[in-house]
């Protein structure tokens, strides 16, 4: 195991902690997730609704209001048209809601299972066959080129809100949404499509309002307007306390960077839904045995459930879920979409199984610095799940395809130094379509490219330096046996909830000494050490499937550790307890 540290400079650390009055240890780890100003760690760590950004700054955002004004003042039919993931079913959810709520006449669509991600033609078909004369896509569109001038051409008009990277052109629409367009002055690009939804929806709710509030309808002028002014306008603040929740569900599950605007989403969001949380959620809670939501709650356990349903070709449950306010049909779903996460577990398992022992013999055989595999007996929709786990356990690029009609369709996964994205773009005669993120992609071909590509795969992966058997562990900072202590528990707290650039802090210890160590479980099958403390009277460390590690143990000796930090409440005591990564003995 080798350590990977941070390079924060120690002496501004320093100076903040005196200036904020907070622990270094815990400026340490807000700078090494970006917050490395007075200003930026007040907003970081106690964020308002004030802090979120006025969304006219968002370039085309009034005139896509007003259009949706029209809409409603003539009753026109209006399409939403979303992506199947949680973010897209998120945003469906946010700007269908906050229609309806103007009694607009409006339906939703996503992609059918086997369909492809984005708007495609057929929906423009569709649109004209049933009078739809505006559409409004949210989390895609932006390269649906073909179907926005078809959309066009039949004079319907189209709005598209996303938030992927915009080509160099842009698709044929009455407006478009996207902070990641180039001449887009809002101050956040990393915005999620939910994250974008809500920000349409947020100006619908203050345009309708206005004569209330303000009474300017010229772009520049509502620019201008203070967050604080905006939120004198009842009805925006009870709209945020309502979606803000989803939207943080959104954000985090399509792993946009949890920091800048998508922090203070996540974080308003995540405390409404431990304060007060919607309806649907209470259910979620009480059917899930969550009793108090902790900061991986979102990400492990609410979005991959929401997925799951996708995974199994049936996100509508998840949709109908986010739009349904009836108890009993909230409960049935909410059994369903569980059972669904069931089934995909399963599947997942299965297919990871399989494809371990075939990577083995890969890299064995092949002698090879990546892993290319396909598949025709697995379904396509964990995939990413199974890449994912293929490249912790092997600590390379994973590429796993699975095949259906003759075309591959994949997901790509790697770590450290590797760009998917650019190297996929130096292969692109093999490809059909590629895109995603560095570490992430998913990526399609025709089965008679395979061999050409994996060949080629191998010979540029061989350049790199063959990837260290050596486990490296990135951590936020060393900690002293004494630093650990309730106030940082509490600081610890203020950071949820967790996700991407804003993960479950990590630390490093060494020379900690055992009190006493005991297997403890089933079969002993785990460990727990008790540490010695001169601050805490009782701190507790324990480690998962390692309890065969109690004969190496004695009282007085000294282990160095990896861990993240919990805290644990025992018949009414509180106890800081240590969750082992990695152990060196
Ligand atoms: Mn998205």
């Amino acid at each position: 195991m080798k350590i990977k540290r941070n390079n924060i400079d120690l002496h501004l650390a320093y100076q903040i902690s005196i200036d904020a009055n907070l622990p270094q240890k815990f400026v340490e780890l807000l700078m090494h997730r970006g917050a490395d100003t007075s200003d930026k760690i007040r907003k970081f760590l106690y964020p308002q609704f004030e802090d979120l950004y006025n969304p006219f700054l968002m370039k085309n955002m009034l005139k896509a209001v007003k259009r949706i004004e029209t809409a409603l003042m003539n009753n026109e039919k209006i399409l939403i048209f979303g992506d199947k993931d949680t973010d897209g079913i998120t945003s469906i959810a946010i700007i269908y809601r906050t229609l309806k709520g103007h009694n607009a006449r409006v339906e939703y669509m996503i992609p059918a299972p086997d369909d492809d991600y984005d708007i495609s033609p057929k929906i423009a078909d569709y649109a004209k066959e049933n009078n739809i004369a505006l559409i409004i896509t949210v989390d895609c569109g932006i390269s649906a080129f073909d179907t926005a001038a078809k959309i066009s051409e039949y004079n319907i008009d189209l709005i598209i809100t996303d938030h992927h990277e915009p080509q160099d052109t842009l698709p044929n629409a009455y407006t478009i949404l996207n902070p990641k367009q180039i001449d887009c002055e809002y101050p956040d690009k990393m915005l999620a499509g939910c994250g974008v939804a809500l920000k349409l929806a947020s100006a619908i709710i203050l345009y309708f309002s206005r004569n209330n509030f303000f009474f300017e309808s010229d772009a520049d002028n509502l620019k201008k307007i203070s967050s604080a002014e905006l939120l004198k306008n009842y009805n925006y603040k009870l709209f945020l306390r309502k979606y803000l929740p989803i939207a943080a569900i959104g954000s985090i599950a399509d792993v946009v960077p949890l920091a800048n605007e998508n922090r203070i989403i996540t974080k308003l969001g995540y405390d409404i839904l431990k304060a007060a949380p919607p309806l649907f959620a209470k259910i979620l809670f009480e059917k899930l045995g969550i009793e108090k939501i902790s900061g991986n709650t979102i990400g492990f356990k609410i979005a991959p459930l929401l997925n799951a349903s996708r995974r199994m070709k049936k996100i509508s449950y998840s949709l109908d879920f986010l739009l349904t306010d009836d108890k009993a049909q909230l409960y049935a779903l909410c059994e369903y979409l569980m059972e669904l996460n069931k089934l995909r577990k399963i599947k997942t398992d299965e297919f990871y199984e399989i494809a371990v022992a075939d990577a083995e013999t890969q890299i064995e055989k092949e002698n090879t610095n990546v892993v290319i595999l396909k598949y025709s007996q697995f379904e396509h929709g964990v995939t990413g799940l199974v890449a994912n786990k293929l490249r912790e356990l092997f600590n390379c690029p994973i590429f796993l395809f699975v095949e259906e009609d003759g075309i591959l369709g994949g997901a790509g996964r790697a770590d450290g130094n590797i760009n998917l994205v650019e190297t996929l773009s130096n292969f692109k005669e093999y490809l059909i379509k590629f895109g995603g993120h560095k570490y992430a992609v998913g990526l399609s071909m025709t089965l008679d490219n395979f061999e050409n590509f994996k060949k080629a795969m191998i010979e540029y992966f061989a350049k790199f330096e063959m990837i260290s058997k050596d486990k490296m562990i990135e951590i936020d900072t060393d900690l002293l046996i004494d630093d650990i202590n309730f106030e940082l528990l509490d600081y610890l707290k203020i950071l949820e909830p967790f996700g991407t650039l804003n993960e479950e802090p990590i630390f490093y210890c060494e020379n900690m000494r055992i009190k006493y160590a005991k297997a403890i479980g089933a079969d002993n099958r785990h460990l727990s050490i008790t540490l010695q403390s001169s601050v805490l009277s009782n701190l507790r460390a324990v480690l998962w499937n390692k309890g065969d590690l109690i004969n190496k143990l004695t009282t007085n000796q000294n282990i160095s550790a990896v861990f993240t930090l919990e805290e644990n409440i025992f018949r009414n005591v509180r106890y800081a307890q240590l969750k082992i990564i990695e152990i060196l003995i």
